[in-house]
């Protein structure tokens, strides 16, 4: 079938089998950290030393992270489809760029990015941050954060996003639980005011899995390739 539009939604579930941790599974970030202490403005302001901390093991971890061939068939869906393939990723990892996909949104913002509080330039930062590193553009000290967003921020691209939602022919959500909105409405979007073939691949059922024409269930690194496979093949 040519699908003309075709928009998937990965969360971490699709990172799980690069090592790189998820959030609600058994091991998951939240167990090990309480998400309003690393996760929040509120969290940032009240102890900052402790959320570079959270964001600088999440930067190394990714130093060490490669994608997985859930990642490497998306881009190669991207390369050979005919018609547009747009990524909306939850993730704050690049491993959908390191696998060649070209086309990514990276809604909750990304970890190799910072963001400076007075200036507000973003730019490109693998490393540890600290309390008072120094803005490389306006040399203000004491104000850098991680590019990413907080719960209670706004996430980002958003009218990008709910254009190519609603002239999407098909949607695929991949590795996320369905917890966090406004991502996990999006489903609940496309069948209301789409007309979207509408797919969950996932581990475990997600919350909004009962709103998917069709579902999948297992790891992300045997069902993409597959489903890829199967749309290449059609
Ligand atoms: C906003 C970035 C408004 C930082 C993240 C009450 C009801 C409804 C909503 C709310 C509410 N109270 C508050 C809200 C809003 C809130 C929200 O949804 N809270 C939830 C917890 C209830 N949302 C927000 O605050 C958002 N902003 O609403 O703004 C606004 C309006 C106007 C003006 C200003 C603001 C912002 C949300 C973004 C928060 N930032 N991350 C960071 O990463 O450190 S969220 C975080 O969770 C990550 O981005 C992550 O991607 C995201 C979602 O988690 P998942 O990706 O789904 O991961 P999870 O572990 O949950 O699930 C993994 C899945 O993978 C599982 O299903 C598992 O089965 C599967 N899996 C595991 N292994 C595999 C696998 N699948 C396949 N293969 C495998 N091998």
């Amino acid at each position: 079938m040519g699908y003309g539009h075709i928009v998937i939604l990965t969360g971490a579930g699709i990172s799980a089998e690069s090592g790189l941790g998820t959030f609600r599974d058994k091991d998951g970030l939240w167990t090990r950290y309480n998400l309003e202490d690393v996760a929040t403005p509120e969290g940032f302001a009240r102890n900052p030393v402790f959320v570079h901390e959270f964001y600088n093991a999440r930067r190394a971890n990714l130093r060490d992270a490669r994608p997985n061939a859930a990642h490497e068939a998306l881009a190669r869906l991207e390369t050979a489809w005919p018609g547009d393939v747009l990524i909306v990723t939850q993730n704050v990892d690049d491993l959908h760029e390191q696998a060649g996909s070209r086309n990514v949104i990276h809604m909750h913002g990304e970890l190799s990015r910072i963001r400076c509080g007075a200036c507000e330039t973003v730019s490109e930062h693998r490393h540890d941050l600290f309390v008072d590193s120094e803005c490389a553009d306006c040399g203000v000290a004491g104000t850098l954060r991680p590019h990413v967003v907080w719960f209670g921020e706004m996430p980002l691209r958003m009218e990008e996003i709910f254009t190519a939602l609603d002239e999407c022919d098909l949607f695929v959500s991949i590795g996320t639980s369905g917890t966090v909105y406004p991502a996990a409405g999006f489903v609940a979007h496309v069948r209301r005011f789409g007309h979207a073939r509408t797919v969950e691949l996932n581990l475990d059922p997600s919350e909004g899995h009962s709103l998917f024409a069709e579902t999948r269930y297992g790891p992300a690194s045997e069902l993409v390739p597959a489903f890829v496979d199967e749309l290449l093949k059609a």
